[in-house]
């Protein structure tokens, strides 16, 4: 049932495309393709092999990658951005990311191929028939782009769809397309991107950063998993888990794949829930983004100090999200240095002393300290010599 349904889905595609006048050479070409697809009685199934195997486009904008390639070599170009593969820790990085999962995309159950949407996908693409819209304008997130410069190839698939069943994966968008894929950000302030990668286990994978003046911001090699490749019709895929953060905005990447055994998709990258913004880092990972974070850099000291004198009292976070009791000191002392003029340290010391008894009030109502250690709080505040003058810088 499932097969005549695919079935019917080509035959369905490849009428659409026939009917189509515009772009007729590539048309008719993608259109050749699927009449292969369509006219195999005894393999009616799409499966991903065999379209891999269809994929005999020649590479030619893998050029301009190559000439960057060997720019960067020859010109000692320097990375800006930082490249992470499945390590989540060390991306470090939060903030109102948004993220394309290709989900709102109808591929009705299993597999889509997509042609005639002239090489760019994004948010006021659509695409389909009269029985059947797949994509419709919205269906992908404002402020990304996908395209693919001469002749591209894409197709949405998920686990459903044969020789992905072990993937576990829900709506994933694939280029088998000879040339790269290229992604572009239409917002100034991307610093920092992720996406799930299903990779060729037997493949290289090159992704690049450009800036908006195509500038080489930084690039990560994706070695294969798979160094021997034996039995000819077995097709492996990795996933990956990429991390891009970049000081400088990010405009573009460029997505460029070596096959080096099969040769039947040499630009083939499944890509899935790519999210993109800006990085916002906690920079004293206290769970308090540095944008919320009254002390984005806290004292994290185990106990309290004033000013050099150890309490050992505990140092705790007040009610206050991302704020130590140290902070709270430490700016209270800071506070009062700068109003020190050199004639005026009697007045403040005891301005100090009051203050810091206002503070561990304060406290004590919070329940971060006793009574015992605020008094013990109090004589320590008298025995500093709070104010002083603080070197500049
Ligand atoms: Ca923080
Ligand atoms: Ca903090």
């Amino acid at each position: 049932m499932k097969n005549l349904k695919t079935l019917g889905l080509l035959i369905c595609l490849t009428t659409f495309l026939i009917s189509c006048e515009k772009d007729a050479t590539e048309v008719l070409d993608n259109a050749a393709l699927q009449e292969t697809e369509a006219t195999q009685p005894q393999n009616s199934k799409i499966s991903f092999l065999d379209l891999l195997k269809n994929n005999t486009l020649t590479t030619k904008s893998a050029k301009k990658l190559q000439n960057l390639q060997s720019r960067i070599e020859e010109e000692e170009l320097e990375a800006v951005a930082e490249f992470y593969l499945n390590d989540a820790e060390s991306f470090n990085c939060s903030g109102s990311l948004t993220t394309e999962d290709f989900n709102n995309i109808d591929i009705e159950r299993d597999i889509i191929e997509v042609y005639n949407i002239n090489g760019v996908l994004d948010e006021n693409t659509s695409y389909g028939n009269e029985e059947m819209m797949y994509i419709e304008p919205g269906d992908i997130v404002s402020g990304i782009q996908f395209s693919t410069q001469d002749e591209y190839n894409w197709i949405f698939a998920n686990s459903y769809t044969s020789g992905l069943e072990n993937l576990n994966i829900d709506n994933t968008f694939f280029n088998i397309s000879a040339a790269p894929l290229e992604i572009t950000f239409e917002s100034y302030n991307i610093n920092a991107i992720t996406a799930d990668l299903i990779l060729l286990a037997y493949s290289s994978t090159m992704v690049y950063a450009v800036d908006s003046e195509d500038n080489y911001l930084g690039h990560i090699i994706i070695d294969p998993t798979y160094n021997e490749f034996e039995e000819e019709e077995m097709i492996e895929f990795t996933k990956e888990l990429l991390y891009i953060k970049s000081p400088v905005p990010i405009k573009k990447l460029y997505m460029y794949t070596n096959d080096y055994y099969m040769h039947y998709a040499p630009n083939f990258i499944g890509l899935d829930a790519i999210s993109f913004g800006q990085c916002i880092s906690d920079a004293d990972n206290d769970g308090v983004l540095d944008n919320e974070d009254p002390y984005p850099n806290s004292n994290l000291s185990e106990t309290l100090f004033i000013d050099e004198i150890n309490t050992s009292i505990l140092n705790k976070f007040t009610k206050t999200n991302g704020v130590t009791m140290a902070d709270e000191m430490d700016n209270l002392i800071n506070l009062l240095n700068a109003q020190y003029t050199g004639d005026n340290y009697n007045q403040l010391h005891k301005k100090f002393v009051s203050e810091v008894a206002k503070l561990s009030y304060y406290w004590y109502k919070s329940r971060l300290i006793t009574s015992r250690e605020r008094s013990k709080i109090s004589s320590f505040a008298w025995s500093t010599s709070v104010p002083y003058f603080q070197e500049i810088g």
